[in-house]
């Protein structure tokens, strides 16, 4: 059995070397994971702006097509940080004494799900990589050992990520997730930004399943737009999310 310590931790990260968004120089996992300039942070207006794809917007064809990277990034990822900002704004107002306690719910659930679908999808993008580019295949190192020891194989585990992504009830996400608690892989499903994820998980690997994600090419067939989603998962983007989550 393969045990993750902190050893195979930094001996997987040097193999990799710099992937993706750069790392932040804190002991937090979650700051190592992602930067605020990365989750397109305006200190300056104190809001969040849309972070461009890092690729063309036909760069993921066929398994993505172009129209629906446009009208997903362009419109679908700009409204949930529009959504964000303003409960920002508005919790921010609770707390001077200029806005209405009495919404302070309301802007609690829009701050959750509008939170969630700005970060769900900073991390889609960027996990996700054209197949020219280092796009599908299978993670190597650590996290190719871990998923076979939680998993009993890749082939199991993308199976099962896959099942239970189709499944998932409505709109939402299925998701490779790290549980430290147990020092694990998990795969769990989410409903619409947020619900059914739980304290401490660590979300790595996210497959957006909602219409408006493949439906303009897919229809109805969310089972092919998940079997072509695994021909484009950026496994070293992945890799270096684990080893953040786990140092
Ligand atoms: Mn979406």
């Amino acid at each position: 059995m393969h045990s993750l310590n902190r050893r195979d931790a930094i001996t997987s990260m040097a193999a990799l070397g710099a992937v993706g968004i750069g790392m932040a120089a804190t002991n937090s996992s979650a700051a190592q994971m992602f930067t605020p300039e990365s989750l397109g942070w305006d200190p300056a207006n104190n809001e969040y702006t849309l972070p461009t794809l890092p690729y063309a917007y036909d760069a993921l064809a066929p398994a993505i097509d172009e129209q629906t990277m446009r009208i997903h990034h362009d419109k679908h990822h700009a409204g949930y940080i529009r959504g964000l900002n303003k409960a920002l704004k508005q919790l921010h107002a609770i707390r001077d004494g200029s806005g209405d306690a009495g919404t302070l719910q309301h802007w609690q659930r829009q701050l959750s799900f509008h939170a969630g679908g700005h970060i769900n999808h900073t991390m889609f993008w960027t996990g996700m990589a054209p197949t020219d580019n280092g796009g599908g295949g299978e993670p190597a190192g650590l996290l190719a050992d871990t998923i076979k020891r939680d998993f009993g194989s890749f082939e199991k585990f993308s199976s099962q990520f896959q099942a239970a992504s189709k499944s998932v009830e409505g709109s939402g996400w299925g998701w490779l997730i790290y549980e430290p608690m147990s020092n694990r892989l998990m795969i769990s499903q989410m409903q619409n930004q947020q619900q059914m994820m739980f304290a401490g998980a660590v979300p790595l690997l996210g497959v957006d399943v909602w219409e408006h994600a493949y439906y303009l090419n897919y229809q109805n067939r969310r089972a092919g737009y998940l079997k072509n989603f695994m021909t484009i998962i950026n496994w070293p983007e992945i890799q270096r999310r684990f080893a953040a989550a786990i140092d």
